[in-house]
């Protein structure tokens, strides 16, 4: 298809409540909306980088920077055959897994539309409604947390996972174990131990986690093989796994036993395909979850496609447009059944059209590339 116009948004949307982690407090939502234009078709994705390089290296202004620079003209005025076409012409940019997987989004979506199927169907998904729990931020105290946890658990949401940080970690775990003994619990460090905390991170070995995520460095492989040596509780890498071949090296390793795929985290779509199959086809069989980036409804729309393929065997960081904002930019909005599910959508490519009135109001830079 011949790419006649792409368009990036840089949009800032507040969030219904500050989301706290281990590094730092987020109050409102700044991602990049990308718009392909090709045969009268069009494309959308979401570049999931952040404001800050906190979380990644990369932010929406280094994003927005490799997009227009080096990534946007490799495609633009081409005909590109398929969406590997794409990812081959972007290929010597090293890294900025984002900034690529943002474009390879939009280019998925309208080939998808192009061939008339959804994008779940496209990615060779092989549910109708996928199993979502909710990632649950810092509290400032464990009571809080056992309230916030009550009221999703009341939403519907069947598996809950709480964000810890040194000193604010087997306390408030155990608050919420305690209250709630038999509901799927997992905690989410984001990088904020070490090795030398071991004794910490192994009691919680006692709470029955479903998985510790991301307990060490954001870019270590073989600390976490020494860690998971030491604890009961699987560890699953988030941070960590950019690339299929750093998922096999952490399998070979064995640094963990489950992995988090985020499209955006591993450059798009086509690469996470490859880490849920290396997971599907390992033995023993290594369960993959769906992350989240907190995203708007457009790049949310591409994760539940893609959690619908039969290795997210655990439920998604995939939550209702409401957990995250007062009105999202796409209709319908994403939302969780009493039973914890989400639907996934079946109309052509993302399935949910995009709000451009409420883009437009949200959007604080724009730009077109023709
Ligand atoms: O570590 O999984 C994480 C949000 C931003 C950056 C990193 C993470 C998260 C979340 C939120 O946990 C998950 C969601 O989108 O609901
Ligand atoms: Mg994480």
């Amino acid at each position: 298809m011949k790419i006649e116009k792409i368009e990036l948004r840089h949009f800032n949307m507040p969030l219904v409540a500050p989301f706290e982690t281990s590094f730092g407090v987020e109050t409102e939502e700044e991602h990049i909306i990308v718009r392909v234009d090709s045969e009268g078709i069009t494309g959308w994705g979401e570049c999931v980088a952040m404001a800050s390089p906190f979380y990644s290296y990369e932010t929406t202004q280094t994003a927005w920077h490799i997009l227009r620079d080096f990534l946007i003209p490799n495609v633009l005025g081409q005909n590109i055959a398929n969406v590997d076409d794409a990812i081959a012409r972007c290929a010597r940019v090293r890294g900025h897994n984002m900034a690529k997987a943002g474009l390879e989004s939009a280019l998925w979506d309208l080939f998808a539309k192009a061939r008339g199927v959804s994008l779940a169907q496209m990615l060779g998904g092989t549910r109708d409604k996928i199993a979502v729990g909710v990632s649950i931020g810092i509290q400032t105290s464990p009571g809080k947390l056992v309230e916030r946890v009550a009221s999703y658990l009341s939403e519907g949401y069947k598996r809950i996972k709480i964000k810890i940080a040194p000193g604010r970690d087997v306390e408030f775990a155990r608050a919420v174990r305690k209250e709630f003994p038999n509901i799927l619990l997992q905690v989410d460090a984001n990088s904020a131990y070490t090795l030398a905390d071991v004794d910490v991170l192994r009691a919680m070995d006692d709470l029955n986690l479903l998985l510790i995520e991301q307990p060490l460095s954001h870019d270590d492989i073989f600390d976490h093989a020494k860690l998971q040596r030491a604890l009961q509780t699987p560890i699953c890498l988030d941070e960590s796994i950019h690339t299929v071949d750093d998922a096999r090296a952490a399998l070979e390793l064995n640094s963990c036993k489950i992995i988090n795929i985020k499209p955006g985290r591993v450059g798009g779509f086509t690469e996470s395909k490859k880490i849920h199959d290396l997971c599907a086809d390992h033995a023993p069989r290594v369960p993959v979850w769906h992350g989240g980036m907190l995203e708007s409804g457009i790049g949310r729309a591409g994760n539940v496609a893609l959690a619908s393929l039969p290795n997210f065997t655990l439920p998604g960081d995939i939550s209702a447009s409401k957990r995250y904002f007062k009105v999202d930019i796409v209709d319908p909005e994403f939302v969780v059944d009493a039973d914890g599910m989400m639907a996934v959508p079946t109309k052509p490519g993302i399935g949910v059209a995009v709000a451009l009135d409420r883009l437009e109001r949200v959007t604080v830079r724009r730009e077109e590339f023709e």
